[in-house]
């Protein structure tokens, strides 16, 4: 990231009254959250997506799938928002039209501050039925430790994942049964094959169709249908600015590349749109 880039897209951002910031995986790396694709560290470099990510996974070894996504909820109460959400939060507080739109299935958007992310792939907290859908509650676990306050001004606290009680073992587990049809209770997320939640997906659609800006942190962009929102804006002629420590396939189509962490890039970010805030 050099300053002439950062310079321009602080231009950007300040000149935006409509942002959509979209996330990915990326997002959430500084809190713990491993990313699905990238090397060494990528959840997808252990772990076979058609053995978990998948609706016959399920049907196949559904305390298999339980039990990982279980193991990664637990991993995800233990992370903190890193500075990167609270600055996707500073500028939802300052331009009130912002959406935030993102494929990312722990809560850290909304513990960093964005009360109501669109979400496009689901969620870890919000288990449904596999047969007939009815919401189940989350297991219950020990409580995560409590957020710090951000004081008005003040330093942000610094993500990361923090240690507490002890916890189950990983590894499979069988799934609570539907308190109203008795099958099997799966995660709340979207797997390869599944359709994307309409509402949300028109939503997506609808905010990146209106946006006079968009800012796509931390994703590899690889993933459809969620990774045509960038460039249904580009094609509208909204710019796209990227934030992501690599070239992905949206480099082409960005009015500025930000290559860096989100954690860095994005306080920073903030800080040149508006360099009198706080
Ligand atoms: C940092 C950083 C730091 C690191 N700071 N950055 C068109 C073409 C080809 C295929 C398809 C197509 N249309 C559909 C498909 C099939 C398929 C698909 O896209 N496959 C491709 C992978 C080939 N899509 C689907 O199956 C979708 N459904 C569908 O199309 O349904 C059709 C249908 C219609 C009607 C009826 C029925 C069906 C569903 C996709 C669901 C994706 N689900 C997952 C798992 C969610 C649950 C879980 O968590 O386990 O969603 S897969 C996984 O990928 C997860 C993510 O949300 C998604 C995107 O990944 P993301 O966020 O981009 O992460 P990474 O790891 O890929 O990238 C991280 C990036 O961060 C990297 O670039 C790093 O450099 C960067 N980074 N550290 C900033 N500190
Ligand atoms: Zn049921």
């Amino acid at each position: 990231m050099t300053g002439p880039e950062l310079a321009e897209a602080g231009r950007l951002l300040a000149a935006a009254r409509r942002p959509v910031v979209f996330t990915g995986a990326g997002m959430s790396a500084e809190s713990g959250v491993p990313t699905f694709r990238d090397a060494q560290t990528g959840l997808w470099q252990r772990y076979d997506p058609q053995e978990l990510a998948t609706p016959a996974a399920f049907r196949a070894d559904p305390a298999l799938v339980w039990g990982w996504y279980e193991a990664r909820r637990r991993g995800v109460r233990r992370a903190r928002p890193n500075p990167g959400h609270r600055a996707v939060a500073a500028i939802a507080a300052r331009l009130p039209e912002t959406v935030v739109i993102t494929q990312n299935v722990d809560d850290l958007h909304e513990r960093g501050g964005v009360p109501a992310p669109v979400r496009l792939h689901g969620s870890l907290f919000a288990p449904r039925c596999s047969a007939c859908a009815r919401p189940a509650p989350v297991p219950p676990d020990l409580p995560p430790p409590a957020d710090p306050p951000v004081p008005p001004g003040g330093p942000e606290p610094h993500g990361g994942v923090e240690s507490h009680a002890p916890e189950p073992p990983d590894g499979p587990l069988i799934p609570p049964a539907c308190a109203g049809c008795g099958a099997p209770v799966r995660p709340g997320v979207v797997w390869f094959g599944e359709a994307l939640p309409e509402t949300a997906l028109s939503a997506a659609v609808e905010a990146a169709s209106a946006c006079d800006l968009l800012l796509t942190v931390g994703t590899s962009a690889l993933v459809h249908p969620a990774a045509e929102i960038p460039l249904v804006a580009a094609r509208l002629g909204a710019p796209v600015v990227q934030v992501n420590p690599v070239p992905t396939p949206l480099d082409a189509i960005c009015a500025v590349n930000l290559r860096g962490p989100a954690g860095e890039v994005l306080p920073a970010l903030v800080r040149a749109a508006w360099p009198d805030a706080g």
